[in-house]
């Protein structure tokens, strides 16, 4: 498939997906959709990448989904074609790790998109924000539920009823974002933390992954179950051997994902 819509580097075991429709500040319209899907395919499947890096420009992550695209369709059109339903919680079910790297906007289904990640890096030009209200809708892709997991009911209703937009210090401080870099440095500083997630064992870090994300779907006591069975269940790899022996030798592990 064509990728005229996202650009693809891959480098040191990280691949790097960048939105790239920059005349409309990388806005998510279906065919940028289909391929990001694709490309969330691939990355799940190559055992050569180990982390992905899913970014915009300078000035955009995304500035939403499309708004051309939107707006001639119908009520009858979005629910007959479950409008883009099919294609956007792709990155939300990768099982290995995505980290959304924001600079400049992530407004509305950017900021969804950016929040279906595994967690969010941001540049100090990062600005957040939920604006369909403005539009006379709704977040459509998760944001109001997401935003209010991440930053709790008060915030998400500020942000949602009134579509200010946060900038990225506000955004750390309410959870959204888990660190802000300068913008100078942002990509040298994003893939640092890629390398870090991308030396462990693979194994252990799909099972955190899931036990992580199962939090948000059930109570404690089942949640901590489940954290139960899968740690046990990794006594049964060699990475667990080799991380723990590596450890009492002093030296670095060198995991297989076995
Ligand atoms: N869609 C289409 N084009 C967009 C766009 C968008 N979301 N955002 C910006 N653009 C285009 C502009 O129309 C302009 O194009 P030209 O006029 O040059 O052709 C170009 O990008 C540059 O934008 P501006 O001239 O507006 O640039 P400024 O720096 O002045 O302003 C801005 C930047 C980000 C503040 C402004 O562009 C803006 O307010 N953009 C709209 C932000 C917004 O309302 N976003 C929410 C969209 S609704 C769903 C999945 C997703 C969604 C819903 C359902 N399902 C799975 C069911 C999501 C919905 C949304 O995101």
């Amino acid at each position: 498939m064509s990728d005229k819509n996202i650009i693809i580097e891959k480098d040191e075991g990280i691949i790097t997906v960048s939105l790239n429709r920059p005349d409309a500040l990388n806005a998510l319209n279906d065919a940028l959709m289909d391929e990001l899907l694709q490309a969330v395919d691939n990355y799940e499947k190559d055992d050569s990448l180990r982390c992905m890096i899913l970014t915009g420009s300078e000035k955009a992550f995304a500035a939403g989904a499309d708004i051309k695209q939107m707006q001639p369709k119908s009520y009858m059109d979005v629910y007959k074609e479950d409008f883009i339903t099919r294609n956007w919680e792709r990155v939300a079910s990768c099982r290995k790790p995505i980290i959304a790297a924001v600079s400049g906007y992530a407004l509305g289904g950017g900021c969804e998109l950016a929040m279906m990640c595994d967690f969010i890096l941001a540049s100090d030009t990062a600005k957040f924000g939920q604006p369909e209200i403005n539009l006379g809708v709704s977040p459509g892709a998760g944001g109001s539920q997401r935003l209010t997991r991440f930053i709790g009911k008060s915030k998400s209703m500020d942000m949602c009823l009134t579509g200010r937009m946060m900038d990225a210090n506000e955004a750390e401080r309410s959870g959204l974002v888990s660190q802000v870099f300068p913008s100078e440095s942002f990509l040298d500083d994003v893939k640092k933390v890629a390398l870090s997630v991308a030396e462990k064992s693979m194994v252990a870090t799909m099972m955190t992954k899931e036990m992580v994300n199962r939090s948000y779907e059930t109570t404690l006591s089942e949640g901590i179950r489940f954290e139960r069975r899968l740690f046990h269940s990794m006594f049964a790899t060699e990475d667990k051997k080799e991380g723990m022996s590596a450890f009492i030798d002093k030296r670095k592990a060198e995991f297989k994902d076995k």
